[in-house]
């Protein structure tokens, strides 16, 4: 059925209330980092003497907020915090850094200079994110100047991939229908570009560039957003955004074999914390369709409405989703249309197939051929039986196209000509790297965050502990004729949802070391949350409380039944159509 809410208002031009900036630091209600964030001269703090000062391995405490900004989390390894605390040493610090690469898009030169920063200056691996970045885990602070410096060479940068501001955006990766699809990169890249904070800081400390004294931010303010904000475009049939987990969701509606513009979302997010139900996960709303030429306005306006009304007082409760909930949505799509100046029509039809990714080879309109690999957990890492991270090393050698990250941690080796592509089949199978072939669904659909040892905020094991708790679930899927069957499993070390665990058809949550949270009910298509199951519960108890369900689900569910939509159906938990419904 296709999915549609129909805006009842008519399109029409509305001028600009200019009494609704309040941007401005109030001390005696705003948090911490709000106060960081306006003292920080535009994001330079005291970042530049930080990275200078050699007695530790960390940066000043009030530059951990601001370094965000520029795309970089300080970090410690956390399989060893204890012995060192012992050994009464500081953590071993070190630094992620993420780079900003709209749709996850990089050309094969870009790709082997982001190896080789990994080869020379972190752990010798990257990290593919769910949201179509990647990551350098294990830089020290003496390398962090250079390894940024080095992402700039390669024309691709660091900046706002992180912090309080518009995120990386994330498009459809697999261009199947390739001039629509580059179609949707570049608006991708666009709004990227164009939410960008503005300051000049991020050259001046990280690439040296001349001081500038004054710095406007048209767009954030001195006091840059509320709290995060992130900005997906899906294409349908195919949501492998997860498009409903952004704060600004675009829907790309086709008409005969035209882009004319976008269906709008608003106010999705995953992250909540355990035992505080003030806080939600939330799948965004439909509020409109906007045209081609309208949606840099709506993107910034929707960023706008945000920077005003969001609350800067309590950070886990400053997301966009909390300001739609708090105003309501029609009071909020008042606000956005008065501030863009012109309403959204009423939104287009569109249906989505699922969210996950489509693995192994595919040729596109021109003939160019493009390949998926299933990554697990999206970590390009040499292992004793499969060298991925040498065996891309080499197809980055001799494609010369480009390298396209999924947003469910995948790889896509794209715009392969016919005459490369032996060449590329040579190395796959010379360096023991399958695309998944040998997979089962269940495996291929998975996702987890990164979790320990990095994540500070970690409860639980998630990208680690994932391939054993798949292989266990493997046996009780066979044993119930369903070993060929996609359910899409979603593991995190805590409940931030970093792989947007509650769009998991199965969402384990980490509660504490060995225990999750069990969700189920989400859709295949990633338009409906999951629910709370089981709490607090270790692996047998996960087992056994599936077990009951996947039988039940093998023996009566319907032709092409989803695993999400039959425990549904069965009443096995409730439906979820709405945040504010997650805890009740
Ligand atoms: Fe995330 C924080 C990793 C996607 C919600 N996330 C973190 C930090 C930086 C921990 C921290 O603050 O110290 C994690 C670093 C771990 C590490 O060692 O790398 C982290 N998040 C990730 C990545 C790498 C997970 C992955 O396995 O791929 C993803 C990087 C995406 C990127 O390229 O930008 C990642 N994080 C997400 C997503 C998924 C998405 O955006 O589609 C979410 C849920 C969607 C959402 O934002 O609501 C997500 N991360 C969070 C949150 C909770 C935000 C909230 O609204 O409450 C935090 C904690 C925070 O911000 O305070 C967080
Ligand atoms: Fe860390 Fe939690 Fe995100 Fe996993 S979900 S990466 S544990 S913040």
């Amino acid at each position: 059925m296709p999915v549609i809410e129909k805006s009842k208002e008519k399109p029409q031009r509305k001028s600009v209330d200019k009494s609704i900036n309040q941007t401005s630091y109030d001390s005696s209600t705003h948090s911490e980092v709000e106060k960081i964030k306006v003292e920080s001269n535009y994001l330079r703090g005291t970042i530049t003497p930080s990275l200078k000062q050699q007695i530790t391995g960390a940066v000043a405490d009030d530059d951990l907020m601001l370094i965000k900004f520029h795309g970089i989390y300080q970090q410690d390894d956390r399989d060893i915090r204890n012995e060192r605390r012992k050994q009464k040493l500081e953590p071993l610090y070190s630094f992620m850094i993420r780079a900003r690469v709209p749709g996850g898009v990089a050309t094969s030169e870009q790709y082997i200079q982001m190896a080789d920063l990994a080869i020379n200056y972190s752990s010798g691996s990257l990290r593919l994110t769910t949201r179509q970045a990647y990551q350098w885990h294990g830089v020290f602070k003496r390398n962090l100047k250079t390894t940024i410096a080095g992402i700039n060479q390669s024309m691709l940068d660091t900046i706002a991939a992180c912090g309080d501001v518009n995120r990386n955006v994330m498009s459809n990766p697999l261009p199947e229908t390739s001039r629509i699809h580059t179609e949707i990169y570049e608006w991708s890249k666009k709004i990227s570009e164009h939410l960008l904070p503005k300051t000049r800081a991020y050259h001046e400390i990280w690439l040296d560039g001349k001081k500038v004294e004054s710095t406007q931010e048209p767009i954030y303010g001195e006091t840059y957003l509320p709290r995060k904000f992130k900005t997906a475009i899906a294409i349908p049939p195919y949501n492998d955004v997860d498009v409903y987990a952004n704060d600004l969701g675009l829907i790309a509606i086709v008409e005969q074999e035209q882009l004319i513009g976008f269906n709008v979302l608003v106010g999705g997010g995953m992250g909540s914390s355990h035992g505080d139900n003030s806080t939600y996960p939330r799948v965004a709303s439909l509020i409109g369709f906007c045209r081609l030429g309208q949606v840099l306005a709506v993107a910034e306006n929707v960023v706008k409405v945000q920077r005003d009304f969001g609350n800067r007082e309590v950070r886990k409760l400053a997301r966009l989703k909390y300001t739609i909930d708090r105003l309501g949505i029609d009071k909020f799509k008042n606000k956005l249309f008065a501030y863009q100046g012109f309403e959204l029509s009423a939104a287009k039809l569109f249906e989505f197939e699922h969210n996950a990714d489509r693995y192994g080879w595919m040729q596109d309109e021109n003939g160019l051929w493009h390949l998926t690999l299933y990554i697990h957990s999206g970590r390009i890492i040499d292992s004793e039986d499969k060298k991925l991270f040498s065996g891309l090393l080499e197809i980055a050698k001799v494609h010369g196209g480009e390298f396209r990250i999924s947003p469910n941690q995948n790889m896509i080796i794209s715009n392969i000509q016919p005459q490369i592509k032996p060449k590329v089949e040579a190395l796959l199978q010379k360096y023991q790297i399958s695309f998944g072939e040998t997979e089962t669904p269940a495996r291929l659909n998975s996702l987890a965050c990164v979790a320990f040892p990095t994540c500070s905020l970690a409860m639980a094991e998630a990208e680690r502990y994932l391939p054993s708790f798949i292989t266990k679930l493997e046996v009780l899927l066979d044993k119930y004729d369903l070993k060929e069957q996609p359910i899409n499993v979603r593991m995190t070390g805590c409940p931030n949802g970093c792989a947007r665990p509650f769009l998991g058809e199965i969402g384990l949550v980490g509660k504490g070391p060995g225990k999750y949270n069990l969700y189920l009910g989400a859709s295949h298509t990633g338009n409906r949350l999951n629910k709370l199951y089981r709490e607090n519960i270790n692996e047998e108890s996960i087992l056994q409380a599936l077990e009951p369900i996947i039988k039940d689900y093998s023996e009566k569910r319907k032709l092409n039944e989803s695993f999400g939509d039959f425990v549904i159906r069965y009443q096995t938990i409730k439906a979820v159509s709405n945040g504010l419904d997650f805890h009740s």
